[in-house]
């Protein structure tokens, strides 16, 4: 049987990346976000370009209810999963602490942090049974370096690299893999999302920079999976080549190699 893989914010950016650089792959997928119409796209697509076998759920990682159900029936559908990867993320508003709105402080601990434990808590005793599972949790360079008006963000960083080391450590007695992948600046429709729709000022983030593409991320989630059962990669840093902190981005015109 082909390996299987659940990926949460499946249809955008790194996710869906991810979703289909593994579908390429032969691998049978879990898709789950809260957009319906989207998912049921990126499985259309999927299944008539790689002739995969997608399974689809609406899900808010935030609705820890939700979370045990979803889980329970994509149980059902493809058997316990090969790779977690907990993907589905986002910042809210780049302001200083102090201004930043309430709501958009919880949002993003409930998602990035809250919605990224309750998914791993339900699907782990399956792969702690197996003895078998490979966990992929998307950190960012956010996580290591703390920048201006990004506090909150920065911390679920933070937090979701310091949950994989710890998830590392209680299942170490088992073959269970766990990697955080922690990306530079991606052009995906993060800024977007961040910016509450604003997608002028988003536009000018990646504006002037060679920013990531969410391939490249995919591209180094197959590189940590294909390794062999020896090898585990625990922690990667992908910046742009312009970037050399979490929001240190060099937008001086490159001069040309001679
Ligand atoms: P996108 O905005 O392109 O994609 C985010 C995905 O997450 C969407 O599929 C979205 O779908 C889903 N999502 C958001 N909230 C929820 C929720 N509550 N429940 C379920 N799904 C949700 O962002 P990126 O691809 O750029 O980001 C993906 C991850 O990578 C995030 O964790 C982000 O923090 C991280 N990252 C991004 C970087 C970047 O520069 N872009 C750099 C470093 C890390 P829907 O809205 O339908 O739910
Ligand atoms: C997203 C990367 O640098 O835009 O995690 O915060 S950055």
């Amino acid at each position: 049987m082909s390996q299987s893989a659940f990926i949460t914010g499946a249809t955008s950016g790194i996710g869906y990346a991810t979703a289909t650089v593994l579908a390429s792959r032969g691998y049978r997928l879990g898709s789950a976000a809260r957009n319906s119409e989207k998912l049921e796209a990126v499985k259309q697509e999927l299944e008539m370009k790689f002739n995969s076998e997608v399974y689809t759920y609406v899900l808010d990682v935030r609705d820890a209810e939700a979370i045990k159900q979803v889980a329970a029936q994509a149980v059902q559908d493809m058997g316990v999963p090969d790779v977690l990867v907990n993907n589905a993320g986002l910042a809210r508003g780049l302001e200083s602490y102090e201004e930043t709105d309430e709501a958009d402080i919880i949002q993003m601990v409930d998602t990035n942090i809250k919605g990224l434990c309750l998914v791993t808590h339900a699907f782990l005793p399956g792969m702690v049974k197996r003895n078998t599972g490979h966990i992929i949790n998307l950190g960012s360079t956010a996580g290591l370096y703390a920048y201006k008006g990004a506090a909150v963000y920065c911390a679920t960083k933070a937090a979701v690299k310091t949950f994989s080391d710890g998830i590392r450590i209680d299942t170490i007695d088992t073959d269970i893999k766990v990697t955080t992948i922690q990306p530079g600046i991606v052009h995906t429709p993060f800024s977007e999302v961040r910016f509450h729709g604003d997608k002028k000022r988003a536009d000018a983030v990646y504006e002037g920079v060679d920013a990531l593409h969410p391939e490249d991320i995919a591209d180094v989630i197959a590189f940590v999976l294909d390794r062999p059962l020896r090898v585990q990669i625990s922690d990667i840093v992908i910046m742009a080549d312009q970037q050399a902190t979490g929001f240190m981005v060099s937008k001086t015109p490159r001069v040309p190699h001679k």
